[in-house]
């Protein structure tokens, strides 16, 4: 483990902006302090994600500085169709770079439109500040051509740092299955480059099952979540899906089956944070990128748990896994497409399977009621709400539509309507 003279020193040689950076750390240990820390009757194991996440810009970072110290390279991505798989079949590491902190959102409008969602903002802010060591120990940066904010955010980043965009089909055809094979075969030739290795049926075979491994474990602490009592709050489970995105795969994985070990002994002893059982709550919508845990402390703070997200950190990121009895490189590119292609992001039209994968949840971890996220300006994700109410609606389900930002000024007004629903629930 580095010291915080090393870890200073790498921040430095990576070109951050240490004043500005100081400005962060002392901001981030605050929120959770006051949000993650003070839950009562956490897993013991959650301890390893903890010290993820208090020492996020250390730890890890430090990691991938040592692995291009060397020779290896670092990509940064930003949504769960860039199949990291590829990445790491070539000796690269891939990390989140999703922003999911305010610090870093005035950074980000300094270039773009103030309508712009958060996310987008926060994302751009963080790399164009310096003030995130996962943007600036990248090499490259994967962008995707998903919705208009980023395809357009990715352009003035390109100005900063080597980018590489893939398309994202917006239809799930047959043909579109097959265009998106194509753009992996691209990211595969680009990284090639960049790393200076060949892809092989091999290597690529033995990071599908990495990867994989890393969804399995997801797969089972979800599973978890859907017994009652639940064994785990919602922001921890958030949390943990959260680490994953930056963590080492293999170690998460076994960090995490840890943790799911943990949480089947309290299902067989029925223990939970919340014994007297209150009301749940499945969250769909726009993801929630680290430290982004807003919404589920407002929930968990007003007298409901949270089971599941239906979310890009959610079951989006985990739910499928890629077919591992391929049988030469082309079967195994064409498998990944189609894995991807799985994925029920609202870029998509139409987009009826992730309705239906809402109702399935709705079943599968007994819960009461759907409360839909919008991140702001996000005009994707609060359009497609309009179908999700009617069919909630026709279910008889019930269905809160909740926008808002990275901000606290809304909290409490979100906290009214919030604990308005989970009466509803109640009653
Ligand atoms: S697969 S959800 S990670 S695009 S919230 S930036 S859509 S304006 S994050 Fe996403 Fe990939 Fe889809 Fe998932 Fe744009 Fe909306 Fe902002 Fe979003």
């Amino acid at each position: 483990m580095a010291s915080y003279q090393e870890i200073r020193q790498m921040w430095s040689d990576i070109g951050m902006n240490l004043e500005k950076h100081d400005e962060f750390l002392n901001s981030f240990p605050g929120v959770y302090k006051r949000i993650i820390q003070p839950q009562e009757g956490r897993p013991d194991n959650m301890d390893y994600f903890n010290k993820v996440v208090t020492s996020v810009h250390g730890r890890r970072p430090y990691e991938l500085f040592q692995h291009k110290q060397k020779g290896g390279k670092v990509f940064g991505t930003y949504c769960v169709y860039v199949p990291d798989e590829v990445l790491l079949a070539l000796n690269g590491v891939s990390t989140g770079l999703c922003g999911g902190d305010q610090f870093w959102v005035p950074g980000g409008e300094k270039y773009l439109p103030a309508n712009t969602c958060p996310l987008i903002k926060s994302s751009m802010g963080s790399r164009l500040d310096r003030t995130s060591p996962f943007c600036q120990v990248a090499d490259m940066f994967i962008g995707e051509a998903t919705c208009d904010g980023k395809k357009k955010a990715w352009e003035i980043l390109a100005q900063d740092v080597p980018m590489h965009i893939m398309e994202v089909p917006q239809m799930k055809r047959e043909q579109d299955i097959q265009r998106f094979a194509e753009e992996i075969w691209h990211l595969a030739e680009k990284a090639q480059e960049v790393t200076g290795n060949k892809l092989s049926y091999e290597t690529l075979a033995q990071s599908i099952i990495t990867i994989n491994n890393k969804r399995r474990a997801l797969q089972r602490l979800n599973s978890a979540r859907q017994s009652s009592p639940v064994p785990i709050s919602g922001k921890d489970a958030l949390m943990v899906i959260q680490v994953a995105f930056y963590d080492d795969p293999v170690r998460f994985a076994q960090m995490a089956n840890i943790l799911c070990d943990e949480l089947e002994e309290r299902i067989g002893q029925k223990q939970g944070p919340f014994p007297n059982q209150p009301p749940r709550i499945i969250v769909t919508g726009t993801p929630m990128a680290l430290p982004n845990w807003k919404l589920h402390h407002l929930i968990e703070t007003s007298g409901a748990v949270v089971v599941c997200e239906e979310s890009c950190t959610g079951t989006r990121y985990f739910e499928n896994l890629v077919d591992e009895n391929s049988q030469d490189l082309e079967e195994q590119i064409m498998a990944l497409a189609r894995r991807y292609m799985e994925t029920n992001c609202a870029c998509f039209t139409p987009n009826q399977a992730r309705t239906d994968d809402i109702l399935r949840y709705v079943k599968e971890y007994q819960a009461d009621g759907v409360i839909d996220y919008t991140l702001q300006f996000c005009g994707l994700y609060s359009t497609e709400s309009y179908l999700l109410r009617k069919a909630m609606k026709k279910e008889g389900l019930p269905f809160l539509h909740i926008e808002t930002d990275y901000s606290e000024q809304d909290s409490e007004q979100l906290r009214t309507r919030i604990e308005a629903f989970i009466e509803i629930l109640k009653d």
